[in-house]
């Protein structure tokens, strides 16, 4: 019984660590959510954001919406006529690639008179902090690094699962 203990422990360790290291789930502006008055330069400052990390605005639907937009758009508070909005308030944004990305709410003067926007920098798996300005494809030795911890990790967890169906 102890030895099936230990390497459930183990294994819930292992998962744990496997799942940080794959992606992050970012709720915007925490329990606030995405609203009014909010300062989201404070709220993204201080945290990474990494390829296969998520950000999820939440809202009530009708209220706000979310806009995809460029960097020139995104100091005008004006979004490109084609742009589609995200309406459902539970609005789940995959960061694909790495780079600067700019997100407003296209309500109103949400975005101009009450600071509905958000900016942030998205680095590359491997990057290191550091690297933020001048987002880059991972050096190798990161590359390496990253590797090699979530392979540990896939053996972790194997032998604990073999560790837990024999004992
Ligand atoms: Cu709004």
């Amino acid at each position: 019984m102890a030895f099936s203990k230990i390497f459930f422990t183990t294994a819930v360790v292992a998962v744990s660590v496997i799942h940080s290291s794959l992606a992050t789930e970012f709720l915007v502006g925490d329990k606030s959510g995405w609203t009014l008055d909010f300062d989201y330069q404070g709220w993204a400052a201080g945290k990474e954001f990494r390829v296969g990390d998520q950000l999820v605005f939440k809202y009530a639907s009708g209220v706000h919406n979310v806009l995809r937009v460029n960097g020139t758009e995104f100091q005008q508070c004006e979004a490109a006529d084609n742009t589609v909005p995200l309406t459902t308030g539970n609005d789940v944004i995959t960061l694909a690639t790495p780079g600067r990305k700019w997100y407003i709410c296209g309500v109103a003067r949400h975005c101009a008179a009450r600071s509905m926007k958000l900016n942030i920098t998205v680095l590359a798996q491997g990057d290191s902090p550091a690297s933020a300005p001048t987002p880059s494809s991972p050096t190798p030795a990161a590359a390496r690094g990253n590797a090699a911890s979530s392979f540990y990790g896939w053996i972790v967890v194997m032998v604990s699962f073999v560790g837990m169906v024999l004992v």
